[in-house]
């Protein structure tokens, strides 16, 4: 049995809980009590070092790494695919998962942590806007990549596409105004029933 320890406001954990929806994986949940600094705690860290969610444990496999982990998932459990067939556009698949994690979730972690969870008088404003400048950059990249399209790759929802989905859910919440293929390729994805399921509550 698959278990996942989790935190519900993880963007990066959310990427995991909505491709077990996806693919109807069989699983429990733990919940990691990041308030109480349950992911700080010597029990925690034995199972993932960093300190951070997701980490999957499957019959004693420990995995982290949010993108590690849906490429396991994807390995154990191929149906429904969420990769393409083709080594090419498996390889598209993993490009933009990887350029996901570089040009748009840190940053938006930058922006989105001290807005959800510090008061303002904590908040570094330099720093947050030259996140916001870098996601609006990548965002002008991707609506070139999208225009005629409904998906990253293939014209068919992958992995790829679910790795950007909790960090467009705050494009919003960061005062970004994306382009018009970026926006209709995010509501498509946050329409989904994974992402509905899983959306956070702040
Ligand atoms: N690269 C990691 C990032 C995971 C991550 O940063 N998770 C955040 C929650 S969204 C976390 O656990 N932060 C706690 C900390 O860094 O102390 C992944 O893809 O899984």
């Amino acid at each position: 049995m698959i278990t996942i320890h989790h935190h519900p406001d993880s963007t990066f954990a959310r990427r995991v809980t909505m491709a077990l929806i996806e693919k109807d994986i069989p699983h429990q949940k733990v919940l990691v009590d990041m308030a109480a600094r349950e992911h700080r705690s010597p029990a925690y860290r034995a199972l993932n070092p960093y300190g951070r969610v997701p980490t999957l444990v499957d019959d004693g496999f420990v995995l982290s790494e949010s993108t590690a982990i849906l490429d396991y998932l994807e390995a154990c459990f191929p149906a429904p695919a969420l990769v393409p067939a083709d080594v090419q556009g498996r390889a598209l698949v993993a490009m933009h998962m990887k350029l996901c994690d570089l040009q748009m979730a840190r940053q938006t972690g930058i922006i989105i942590f001290p807005k959800r969870f510090l008061p303002p008088a904590r908040w570094n404003k330099d720093a947050m806007a030259l996140a916001k400048g870098e996601i609006e950059d990548h965002l002008a990249i991707l609506e070139t990549q999208l225009a005629g399209r409904s998906y990253l790759v293939a014209d068919a929802y992958s992995l790829a596409d679910l790795c950007y989905t909790p960090f467009l859910q705050f494009l919003a919440l960061m005062e970004i105004t994306p382009p018009p293929a970026v926006a209709a390729w995010a509501a498509r994805l946050l329409e989904r029933p994974s992402a509905r399921q899983t959306a956070p509550a702040r």
